[in-house]
């Protein structure tokens, strides 16, 4: 997978680099504590933004918001005034330098203040990397992008570098995407990368017996709010478990190791390449330490984007 196909289909966009620094300095945009906002309140998050896992298939995710205007706006015979509302309030949504997206406060001395997750743009969508396709969703590793080759983020600010292009942090759903991303990390010799993993440790989560206890069960993918599995057991339909054996403690993960250090809690999941000599795994990290990201198609902001751009092509 060289990387001149990749420069050819993203050469150098100064717009999407201008775009994202000003992501970086807007301090609105860009805070640490906008992990606060994954419980918030209801109405605000039909952006995607993330919330708590998924109870079950019929506990309707909050985040879907949205979707339901939307699909309300197409059967009701008001359809086009609907549209037109929809399309309106969009519109000021996307044209606002502040988006309709809850701020975020937070008590937590490494927190930076009022970040959100950021709005996709449609521009960027429909010229998003493409490095690789598996099973209908483009990927891409943000070193191999050269607008992205230096960048070294926080987790969240790696999220919206990916939410911009349509996409979020990579989920690792079956062991097969599972491969597919150790051997990108193993054949590029990448150090480690963030994935959407979140353990559910903020408000929102509480009152969730399935979530207990956290270090097990209180792990999900931040893209799609779908649970992972119970950490400690190989999941089903894995020939073998992701998460390293070793780390700093030389404790399988998670560890939650940084906590005895600095009581910062390894609330994000990245998968590192060899660290602890303990090869490529999954690891719990704390959320505000810097690394490259690998993207992956959303298909909640893919679809919202062209339902609100008509024609675009993505
Ligand atoms: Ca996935
Ligand atoms: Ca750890």
């Amino acid at each position: 997978m060289g990387h001149g196909y990749y420069t050819q289909l993203h050469a150098a966009d100064a717009d999407a680099d201008a775009e994202l620094s000003r992501v970086d300095r807007d301090p609105r945009i860009a805070s640490y504590g906008a992990l606060r906002l994954y419980g918030g309140s209801g109405g605000k998050e039909q952006y995607g933004a993330n919330t708590a896992p998924k109870m079950t298939k019929n506990c309707e995710g909050i985040g879907s918001n949205n979707r339901s205007i939307l699909a309300g706006a197409l059967i009701v015979p008001y359809m086009k005034l609907l549209l037109v509302v929809v399309a309106s309030m969009v519109a000021v949504c996307l044209a606002e330098p502040k988006p309709a997206i809850n701020e975020v406060k937070s008590n937590q001395p490494l927190q930076k203040p009022g970040r959100f997750l950021s709005l996709p743009v449609p521009e960027k969508c429909a010229s998003r990397p493409k490095q690789f396709n598996y099973r209908g969703h483009n990927y891409f590793y943000s070193a191999h992008v050269p607008a992205l080759a230096d960048k070294r983020v926080d987790w969240l600010d790696g999220r919206n570098i990916c939410r911009e292009y349509c996409m979020d942090l990579v989920s690792l759903e079956t062991q097969e995407e599972n491969n597919l991303i150790f051997r990108l990390i193993q054949q590029n010799d990448v150090p480690y990368i963030w994935t959407a993993g979140r353990l559910c440790d903020f408000k929102g989560c509480e009152g969730r017996p399935d979530l207990e206890p956290k270090n097990i069960y209180g792990w999900f993918w931040s893209n799609n709010r779908e649970k992972i599995h119970a950490t400690n057991q190989i999941p089903n339909g894995w020939g073998y478990n992701p998460w390293s054996k070793s780390g700093h403690k030389k404790i399988p993960q998670p560890d939650n190791a940084e906590f005895d250090i600095n009581q910062t809690t390894e609330s994000c999941l990245s998968i590192l390449n060899n660290v602890y000599n303990d090869g490529i795994g999954w690891h719990d990290v704390a959320c505000y330490h810097e690394k490259p990201v690998v993207c992956e198609d959303s298909e909640e902001l893919l679809n919202y984007v062209s339902a609100t751009n008509p024609g675009i092509r993505l």
